[in-house]
């Protein structure tokens, strides 16, 4: 086994193997409701700098325990008493974890569940997709602890709900959930029954069947794209299009298509 993907080696996170790829990631500090500390932030960049080359083709994030993060390990930070060279180094790590994710090219599908807060939100952003339930909640405390963010809400919370709103939710404390923070853009899928882990893993077994070479483009190149001015993007496009849309391994699937053997794209029931 690949030591990526060797449970045993990681002790903040629970890593669990499903068909077809499907790995389970689980925060598995509860008793502190899964608090980031540098520890966990190691776990997350081996695994997700591995993932790729290790065969995983595709994730669910969650938490274990009632809530999914609750974002920077304030103890830890307090106990440390950091230098800003110190801190900012350690921002660094957190950022070096997120970009694997966003941009490492393996689809990441993070469960939401409880508190998904501070840096919590950080890391829920840095996946490709969310899912909610109606208890699921998100906030950026960091105004009230006498903070500021460090994991990237400047970037990728602004880029969800704009940079106003961002602003307002560490600014005020404000918190979203159930149907708004669907609309705002916080998740892409809300649960009625408290199943955001049960919908996480339909759309991952999904996601999974993709070709991997495909989902690579998916989660990596929009993101670097989005980066890049409106020419360099096109440019970029039509070059990682080349490679993807000419893999031998497509190849099937357009025969598929051209036989009308393949499923058509239907609306919904
Ligand atoms: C923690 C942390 C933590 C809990 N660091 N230990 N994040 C926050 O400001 C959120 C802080 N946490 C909370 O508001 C609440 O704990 C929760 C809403 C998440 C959960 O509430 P609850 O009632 O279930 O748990 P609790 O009783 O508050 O905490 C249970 C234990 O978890 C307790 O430890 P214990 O040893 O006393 O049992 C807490 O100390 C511990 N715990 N949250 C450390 N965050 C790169 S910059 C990013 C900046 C940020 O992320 S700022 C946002 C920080």
């Amino acid at each position: 086994m690949n030591d990526v993907v060797n449970p045993d080696t990681y002790e903040n996170l629970s890593i669990s193997e499903g068909e077809h790829g499907l790995y389970v990631v689980t925060l598995n500090r509860p008793s502190k409701r899964n608090a980031l500390d540098v520890a966990t932030i190691e776990e997350l960049i081996r695994f997700f700098s591995g993932a790729r080359l290790a065969g995983v083709r595709a994730v669910v994030l969650t938490g274990a325990g009632d809530h999914f993060c609750a974002g920077l390990d304030l103890v830890e930070h307090w106990k440390a008493d950091r230098s800003p060279d110190d801190f900012m180094h350690v921002c660094l790590r957190w950022h070096e974890a997120f970009n694997k994710m966003e941009y490492g090219g393996v689809p990441i599908i993070a469960a939401l569940k409880g508190a998904v807060v501070g840096g919590g939100l950080e890391l829920a952003s840095a996946a490709h997709v969310r899912v909610i339930d109606p208890g699921t909640y998100f906030a950026l405390p960091e105004g009230q602890r006498g903070i500021f963010t460090g994991g990237g809400a400047t970037i990728r919370v602004s880029d969800m709900i704009g940079k106003y709103r961002m602003i307002d939710m560490i600014l005020t404390g404000r918190v979203y959930q159930g149907q708004d923070a669907v609309d705002l853009g916080l998740a892409q899928y809300i649960t009625e029954d408290g199943g955001s882990f049960d919908k996480a893993m339909e759309l991952a077994t999904k996601v999974a069947q993709n070709l991997p070479l495909t989902n690579f483009a998916i989660c990596s190149a929009v993101s670097h794209m989005n980066n890049m001015s409106g020419m360099d993007a096109a440019y970029a496009e039509a070059f990682v299009g080349g490679i993807v849309n000419t893999q031998p391994d497509a190849r099937a699937r357009l025969e598929a298509f051209a036989n009308k053997t393949a499923a058509r794209v239907r609306p919904n029931s």
